[in-house]
């Protein structure tokens, strides 16, 4: 399917609130696209939030929101989640993209490797542009660790999903376009470590659309990055 041309169903009014290059953004987008949801994407300024926002993440304030017909669904894991849930089947009669196993160990498995991202992955990759000197080399330690364990659980399969792009795909692939600042900041190259995550980045960015579609170039990132650190005195 040719992810351009969305599925036009008039029962849904989907909006989504994202903002600049958010992985957390990113996740819902991906996933939409690959559920081929027409909806509507309004871009959040984080340092003067909108009243939308306020009113649908009173929690959190944060992004990404979906909204699903005037409700609101928070948290980039339980959107994915949420989104595989509703559109769960294909209008065309075509077999429908399942982002998450149907067999139950396999979708704990999935989700324990999702939280995994968030909980290890993320931590770390801030921290190493977010501090210095033994906390930087700390977390660049952490990070890389992190993404040699998510190597070892990618084994020799194409996607994390096993032969298809799946949930976990989805959790981790927008962190590609952090690399770059990652290896910037700490002043490493990926590649050397886990060669095989790089490969698997490739790949989804060549075969999905939805990721292609959706991942920024990691220069901008890293432009970005120096920019907010300029902006909010951060050394
Ligand atoms: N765990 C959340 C993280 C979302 C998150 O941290 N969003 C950031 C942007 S990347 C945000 O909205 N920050 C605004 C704030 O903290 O005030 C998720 O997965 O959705």
């Amino acid at each position: 399917m040719n992810l351009l041309t969305m599925v036009d169903n008039s029962n849904n009014n989907v909006v989504l609130l994202g903002s600049g290059f958010s992985m957390f953004g990113m996740r819902a987008r991906i996933a939409l696209a690959e559920k081929g949801i027409k909806y509507e994407y309004k871009e959040e300024d984080l340092s003067n939030k909108s009243s939308l926002l306020l009113e649908m993440n009173p929690i959190q304030k944060k992004i990404p929101v979906l909204i699903h017909n005037g409700k609101p669904i928070g948290e980039s894991l339980i959107i994915l989640e949420y989104i595989d849930m509703v559109w769960n089947n294909n209008n065309n009669g075509a077999a429908p993209i399942m982002l998450l196993p149907s067999d139950p160990y396999d979708k704990a498995q999935a989700r324990f490797w999702a939280d995994f991202v968030d909980h290890k992955v993320y931590h770390a990759s801030r921290r190493i542009w977010t501090s210095k000197g033994d906390e930087q080399e700390l977390a660049k330690k952490g990070f890389i660790e992190s993404m040699k364990q998510l190597e070892e659980f990618l084994g020799d399969k194409p996607y994390f999903g096993g032969e298809n792009f799946g949930f976990v795909d989805v959790a981790l692939i927008p962190f590609y376009c952090w690399f770059y600042t990652y290896e910037m900041f700490g002043n490493f190259k990926l590649v050397t470590f886990c060669p095989t995550i790089i490969s698997w980045a490739n790949r989804c960015i060549k075969s999905r659309e939805s990721v292609s579609m959706t991942l920024a170039d990691g220069k901008e990132v890293y432009e970005s990055v120096l920019d907010y650190k300029k902006k909010f005195l951060m050394d």
